[in-house]
């Protein structure tokens, strides 16, 4: 749909989340240098970048507090196009207290936490408190931002309460919000003490995306069974109006994988990773140390498959990539001690002198390296135990082009209901039947490689990241316009 806006330029999009996509670090005394991180989000946004004229609102990875300073770091962030919001003071008990520690459990269906009956200065309500201030802090800086007619985009759990706090403060202000998580079955959203307050903030916003039918149903169905409201298949009627509900499944940018992939750096790259692992079958995983992203039950099928295939001890090697994430939450830093212990006992029991079963990185590697490991991979493995969608699963199919290799996914994952039929599906907490997926991908003929590689690559080149923000866009200015002719008629 084209967009059409009455000052005959592109129509202005503020897109707000969490982080900006720019982390900012002090060099000196107010000056700061300024690094892109291009993730899933930037990327999925270039679908409306040639039609919005876009800004980014978010934090920007440190606290400020002195006014100059604040001022210059706003001022270097304006040129490239982003806002920063100051979340000094309410940080911690914002982000890794109720963000990480309540809200992202219970969206992954794990279940409230036990409080720490002994830690008074961080309770539930103290968390709750501070996750509201940091919506209203982001609210503070979208008025002052804001010029009438924008769009604004808010993504994620994050920003529950900021579609009610800017309809609370202006009705006319379109809003969209998308969650890149999953949204629980309504059995285990309940146990949310503040689970009523939270649906009706959402609920404020003109659209709400999901990445899965089944995220969307669940959605629907907590919203009937919380606030007794109706759930059609159009949306929630919630306070006379219908908020839409629908599925955006988000994608990533094929052509940026696949040119990546050819650069000589890269192929060189890949001729040293073939040289390094030659005569061995290479699996791979790419997750950050998450508890939802099943890396210790990836290890112990990893061990039964060893345990039991003693063929392939000498003919395989797993290398995973375990990217370090909110290592101030403590679950993540026993998380890290497990799998230590885990890739200990595993190389102990089944490596040799020259060689280890499992190369276990906890970093990060750079784009480039990451994509030759996509491309030489012979099985990915992706064992998350929930996941809204998972792009590594996307980026490997990408990337593959030349080799076919299979791709080994959890049903838990969102991408298990797009690359489920060129995937091997399995449940992360079978070991068994994760072991045998691993010998029937690591035995596949490469007929049957090569069927299922060409349907996962048809999706995930036809259902790109592009796709992705226009269509949600586009359905945001749909409902926008359709609401304003029934205002005028
Ligand atoms: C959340 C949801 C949903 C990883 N390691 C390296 C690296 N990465 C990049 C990957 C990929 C991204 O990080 C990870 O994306 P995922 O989708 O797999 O997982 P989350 O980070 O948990 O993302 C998820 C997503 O939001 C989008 O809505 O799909 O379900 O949990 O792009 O490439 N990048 C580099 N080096 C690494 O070592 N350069």
């Amino acid at each position: 749909m084209p967009y059409d806006d009455a000052r005959g330029e592109r129509p202005r999009l503020l897109v707000v989340a969490n982080r900006l996509p720019v982390s900012a670090k002090r060099t000196g005394e107010n000056s700061w240098s300024l690094e892109m991180s291009p993730g899933g989000l930037v990327s999925g946004l270039l679908g409306v970048t040639s039609q919005f004229d876009t800004t980014w609102v978010g934090w920007p990875g440190v606290d400020v507090y002195n006014e100059v300073e604040k001022n210059a770091l706003t001022k270097s962030l304006a040129q490239m196009k982003c806002i920063p919001v100051f979340l000094n003071g309410v940080f911690d008990q914002y982000y890794n207290g109720y963000c990480n520690g309540i809200l992202w459990p219970i969206l992954h269906h794990m279940g409230l936490p036990q409080e720490d009956q002994h830690d008074t200065n961080q309770t539930f309500e103290t968390q709750y408190d501070a996750y509201k201030k940091a919506n209203r802090m982001f609210l503070d800086v979208i008025i002052q931002n804001y010029e009438e007619g924008d769009t604004v985009w808010c993504h994620d759990y994050h920003l529950m309460f900021l579609p009610q706090y800017l309809k609370e403060h202006n009705n006319k202000i379109k809003v969209g919000w998308f969650l890149h998580s999953p949204f629980p079955s309504s059995e285990v959203y309940k146990t949310l003490p503040s689970r009523s307050e939270l649906l009706r903030a959402v609920l404020t916003a003109d659209l709400l995306g999901f990445h899965t039918y089944d995220f969307v149903r669940h959605f629907l169905s907590t919203c009937t069974r919380i606030l007794g409201v109706e759930g059609t298949h159009e949306g929630v009627v919630y306070q006379g109006r219908v908020t839409r509900v629908a599925v955006f499944p988000i994608g990533i940018d094929p052509d940026r994988f696949i040119r990546t992939c050819k650069l000589p750096e890269v192929t060189q790259q890949m001729t040293e990773l073939k040289e390094r692992f030659a005569g061995k079958k290479v699996i791979l995983g790419v997750d950050r140390l998450d508890m939802i992203k099943g890396i210790p039950q990836k290890y112990l099928a990893f061990e039964k498959f060893l345990e039991e295939n003693p063929y392939w001890r000498d003919k395989v090697v797993l290398v995973q990539i375990a990217v370090p994430t909110r290592n101030d939450v403590p679950e993540y830093r026993k998380l890290k001690s497990q799998v230590h212990g885990l890739v200990g006992r595993i190389n102990g029991r089944f490596g040799s002198v020259s060689s280890l079963p499992i190369h276990h990185l906890d970093c990060s590697v750079d784009f480039n390296y990451l994509c030759a490991l996509y491309a030489i991979a012979d099985v990915m493995l992706v064992t998350s135990l929930r996941d809204g969608m998972n792009l590594v699963s996307y980026e490997f199919v990408a990337c593959q082009e030349a080799k076919k290799g299979v791709l080994v996914l959890s049903e838990f994952a969102g991408a298990g209901q797009s690359l489920g039929v060129g995937a091997l599906l399995v449940n992360p907490w079978d070991v068994t039947e994760v072991s045998s997926a691993i010998k029937e991908a690591l035995n596949m003929p490469a007929e049957e490689r090569e069927t299922r590689h060409k349907f996962n690559f048809q999706y995930v080149y036809t259902h790109s990241a592009k796709k992705w923000g226009s269509d949600f866009m586009s359905e945001l200015n749909g409902i926008i316009a359709e609401s304003e002719m029934q205002i005028r008629n």
